[in-house]
């Protein structure tokens, strides 16, 4: 559109232009330009040269699949523009020197404010409002966001001597930090037998889910199991393989060597990060980043750790904006960024920025690269610093001024995961991490004395804020929540322990309430005109094989044995079995209220990467990745411990790969 208006005002100039044969407005011009006065020449040449510029300049905003863009314009190279719709930028870029400076970042080019469209970009959100079913996302043509200068650190663009340093990492002495083995003394395999049974089900699942994305799906992101073919998506970028990546690790902890096997070989020969398209930062973290993480800490495969840095690298040009807090879209090849169409005011997610810590920690570990750790601890300090209303955490947040957007808070869609990051950064640094510790327990005591609530009917449950006002409902994602406040319990002030350990018991009962009568959840509840742990909306029924509750089930079973944990688990089974699995892999429900099941035709990636590895963990022992040693990313890849001293002791640390935690 951009092209189109502006290449149509050029023509309207065209021919009022000296060399036009109608042309009269030039006086003295003969109609063939012939007889041209030496200072009318100059202006002639002066104007187009700037059409010239101009015209080149334009190539920038072509799609990146346009022939055109890709002759001019190699793949590396950044524009050096700054694209604005109606955001802050763009308003105030003109002769605001500090604007013009953080746009700058980097040495390149200058900010030009330009109008553009994009087709809609689509995210599932981190824990965000997931936009997969009935997304208003899809349905927004919206502008895009500000997209910055993707300025190349030298100390990213040396790839070489980065993979020097990542094969310098030695994966033995990372394995002697650990305090027990990973996958326990018997891979977790519990002695009573029907414990064992149930575990063994789920593994068959699992073999299930993967045997027929690989024969419906093999190398697209995701199995669309009632149709039998795959899905790609617009989350990642052009990446592939969602699944593939997603699964390793489950594959690898479950003893499905052979699968495990034939998805590392194609990580190895297919997986291609060489990709044009436009990623979200979120998801590839969680999902690529994480998977492949995970796989090489499991495993200590070289392939992963060299792929998981290649990629690591090519997500640093999102923070290249006037506060370094990164947008929520990214192009992998050009590295340009921008904020979600759907994103107030070209705001990024606190849920996606917020999400980003354990990851990029372990990519300064595995690369030696400090950058990464810089960059979230850039967010960390921002965050940190701003003024909160109430102490609470807004989930907009302006890339550019730093300032909240809107004062919308929640534990669900788009904050959820950066309270989960805050703790477990906490928990991954060994437990030095005070600032994180610091920042986790005045976010939980803000969340408690503002959100928490007691329905009529006594269920605990957290509400969502929106200015002061608070709407009575839940997320299905804000259900991982039992599972955080769990973990986090121990570490918590001694007055506050046995209090938090029971709000997380509390939350996760109100959550298997909301289990029913199907016994798989909607995707959110209300807590308002008589409704208890019920969907009120037609549009809030459908289940996409979500985690978030049994995953606080399977935290929960760990640090209770309470029993019925592991009995709602298998409630859970049941009803996976029975309402979602198809001949060709397991989908989704439109309704889980309806008596006749109604499918959505999708297989989640997350489906493999979580529900069933937090449904196997929890009904294996508990030494099967120790919760002392691992934590989990919030895409339930597990991440070990960094354990400073001792990791320096056996030299598995890179001087460069340091932290900034003390
Ligand atoms: C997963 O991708 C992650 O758990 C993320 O944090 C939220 N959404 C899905 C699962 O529901």
């Amino acid at each position: 559109n951009f092209l189109k208006v502006h290449l149509c005002s050029y023509t309207r100039v065209i021919p009022s232009l000296p060399f036009s044969e109608s042309s009269v407005f030039l006086p003295g011009v003969s109609a063939s330009g012939m007889g041209l006065r030496l200072s009318q020449k100059f202006v002639f040449l002066l104007f187009l040269s700037g059409l010239v510029t101009l015209c080149f300049g334009a190539l920038f905003f072509l799609p990146d699949s346009v022939r055109l863009k890709r002759i001019f314009l190699s793949k590396n190279e950044n524009p050096a523009v700054t694209v604005g719709s109606d955001n802050e930028l763009s308003k105030k870029v003109p002769g605001d020197p500090e604007h013009l400076r953080a746009g700058l970042k980097g040495g390149e080019g200058a900010n030009v404010k330009l109008k553009v469209s994009r087709k809609p970009s689509v995210t599932h959100g981190a824990r965000t409002v997931e936009r997969s079913v009935g997304s208003r996302a899809q349905d927004e043509r919206s502008p895009a966001r500000a997209q910055e200068p993707a300025a190349r650190d030298e100390r990213v663009t040396s790839a070489a001597h980065n993979g020097e340093r990542a094969s310098a990492y030695s994966y033995e002495a990372f394995k002697k930090c650990l305090l027990k083995p990973a996958l326990g003394k018997n891979k977790g395999t519990p002695s009573d037998s029907e414990t064992l049974q149930r575990r063994e089900k789920v593994k068959e699942m699992m073999k299930f889910a993967w045997d027929n994305y690989k024969r419906y799906a093999w190398g697209q992101n995701e199995l669309r199991p009632l149709t039998r073919n795959g899905h790609i998506g617009n989350m990642f970028g052009g990446l592939r393989g969602a699944s593939i990546v997603d699964s390793l690790d489950t594959l690898y902890i479950m003893g499905l060597m052979e699968e495990y096997e034939e998805a590392k070989e194609w990580v190895q020969n297919n997986l291609n990060l060489i990709s044009n398209g436009e990623a979200s930062l979120f998801e590839v973290n969680i999902r690529y980043v994480g998977g492949l993480l995970s796989a090489y800490y499991l495993t200590g495969a070289e392939i992963f750790k060299q792929k998981v840095v290649e990629l690591g690298e090519k997500l640093l040009p999102a923070f290249n904006t006037p506060t370094g807090i990164p947008r929520g879209v990214i192009n992998l090849g050009s590295g340009t960024s921008w904020s979600w169409g759907w994103a107030s005011a070209g705001s990024s997610i606190l849920a996606e920025f917020g999400t980003l810590h354990l990851e990029f920690l372990h990519l300064s570990q595995l690369s030696g690269n400090p950058l990464f750790t810089e960059k979230v601890m850039n967010i960390r300090k921002l965050l940190n610093k701003i003024e909160k209303p109430h102490g609470l955490y807004p989930n907009f947040l302006s890339p550019v001024s730093g300032n909240w957007v809107q004062h919308h808070v929640s534990i669900g869609g788009l904050g959820d995961s950066f309270y989960e990051y805050l703790i477990k950064s906490y928990l991954m640094s060994d437990k030095t991490d005070q600032e994180a510790k610091k920042m986790y327990y005045s976010a939980m005591e803000a969340i408690e004395t503002n959100l928490v609530q007691k329905s009529p009917g006594g269920l605990t449950y957290v509400a969502e804020w929106r200015g002061g006002i608070l709407d009575h409902k839940m997320g299905h994602l804000a259900c991982f929540s039992g599972g955080m406040i769990g973990i986090g319990a121990d570490d918590g002030p001694t007055e506050q322990r046995q209090h938090y350990l029971d709000l997380a018991a509390e939350i996760t009962h109100t959550c298997h309430e909301s289990y029913s009568p199907t016994k798989l959840g909607p995707e959110a509840f209300r807590f308002d005109a008589g409704a208890e742990a019920t969907a009120t909306r037609l549009s809030d029924r459908y289940y996409i094989l979500r985690p978030e509750v049994i995953e606080s089930y399977m935290y929960m079973w760990r640090l209770t044995h309470d029993p019925k944990y592991r009995e709602w688990g298998w409630e859970a089974v049941e009803a996976l079995e029975k309402h979602c699995r198809v001949d060709a892999g397991f989908s989704g429900i439109r309704d889980v209220y309806a008596s006749t099941v109604s499918h959505d035709n999708m297989q989640q990636s997350f489906f493999l990467s979580e529900t069933l590895k937090y449904l196997y963990l929890l009904f294996s022992d508990d030494d099967l990745l120790p919760l002392e040693d691992w934590v989990f990313n919030t895409e339930a890849h597990p991440l070990p411990v960094i354990r400073k001293t001792c990791l320096q002791e056996h030299g598995a640390k890179h001087d460069h790969g340091q932290t900034d935690l003390e």
